[in-house]
């Protein structure tokens, strides 16, 4: 059985990644990391154990993968593209001496590691269409620049020191939990909140952009199968194209309107998030991900639309 690592347990992706291991692992073999702050609460805190790991503290990192006998290493802290604009410093403090602090605790210790990349680890020179696996990855963001440095310092300890890291590239994420903090993708999940709420959505992104993304659940599908794939059929580890929808904005909008015809958006771009949006591709290309380990999304736009107004009219009382 896997002994599990969280780290960045709290956050939008870590919160349910935690639940999601400790249903297929087993309650006590799932550690949620946190930072000081940022503690876990409710179910999170009482299905399994829990302990500080701040990437800032590669001892303290060490101390609980010596204490729980640690494994596998989630890797999810990093601060979101926007926010990252405005603290690029912190940035590459959490996103890359904090993933070097992981890597050698891992190394030492024979852990395998997952650290997300993204879909902002491209920009404006990269082709925008069906984004090859392989192609130009030249960001204009801090976020974009911690990525790409993200992959190649994972494949660097790979193929140095042969730590088995692995990594996709994340597309915007949609959920209903946790609400995403300070990224150029947020709209698309704040647009469901204010269609549930009954209120006009004011949307920060232009008209025609499109972006790739994919629902929670497949993305936590996603990360934990391919930790779990044959790493003999793994050409790219670090990291995957992820793919399974996109849109604009006017796209989500109409496929909410059709559920809930009231519902009213309009449009005030934000120029840094729309110069975000528009250095990040169109869609990607992910056959690597299918060949390579199966990867095969579940949720189209209006499946996840179905799950998602479902859920929050719940959650929202509604
Ligand atoms: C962001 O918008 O910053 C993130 C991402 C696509 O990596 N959701």
């Amino acid at each position: 059985m896997k002994k599990i690592l969280v780290i960045g347990a709290t956050g939008q992706i870590g919160s349910e990644l935690t639940m999601e291991l400790r249903d297929r692992y087993g309650n006590g073999n799932v550690v949620a990391g946190y930072i000081q702050g940022a503690e876990p609460k409710g179910e999170l805190k009482e299905s399994g154990p829990s302990a500080l790991a701040d990437v800032t503290d590669g001892e303290g990192i060490a101390n609980v993968v010596k204490e729980y006998d640690i494994d596998t290493i989630y890797n999810l802290a990093a601060l979101l593209s926007v926010v990252a604009e405005g603290k690029p410093r912190l940035a590459w403090k959490i996103g890359i001496d904090g993933l070097w602090n992981i890597l050698e605790v891992a190394r030492e210790n024979h852990c395998a590691v997952f650290t997300p990349s993204s879909i902002g680890s491209f920009g404006l020179t990269t082709p925008h269409v069906m984004t090859p696996q392989d192609t130009i990855q030249r960001p204009s963001t801090i976020y974009g620049v911690t990525k790409v440095t993200t992959e190649l310092l994972s494949d660097y300890y790979y193929l140095k020191y042969g730590v088995d890291t692995r990594a996709v590239r994340f597309p915007g994420i949609i959920s209903y939990v946790t609400p995403p903090g300070g990224g150029t993708t947020d709209y698309a999940v704040d647009i469901f909140y204010y269609a549930v709420r009954g209120e006009k959505f004011i949307c920060p992104i232009k008209q025609g952009t499109l972006m790739d993304m994919i629902y929670m659940p497949d993305a936590l599908n996603a990360a934990i199968t391919l930790m779990e794939a044959d790493s003999t059929k793994l050409v790219h580890r670090n990291a995957f194209n992820l793919a399974s929808m996109s849109f604009a904005p006017e796209t989500i909008y109409a496929a909410i309107k059709k559920r809930l015809p009231d519902f009213q958006m309009e449009y005030q771009v934000d120029p840094l998030k729309q110069h975000i949006a528009e250095s990040w591709p169109d869609c990607m290309d992910d056959s690597c991900a299918r060949q390579e380990w199966g990867w095969m999304p579940k949720y189209d736009l209006d499946a996840m639309t179905d799950d998602m107004l479902e859920k929050l009219k719940l959650k929202l009382n509604r």
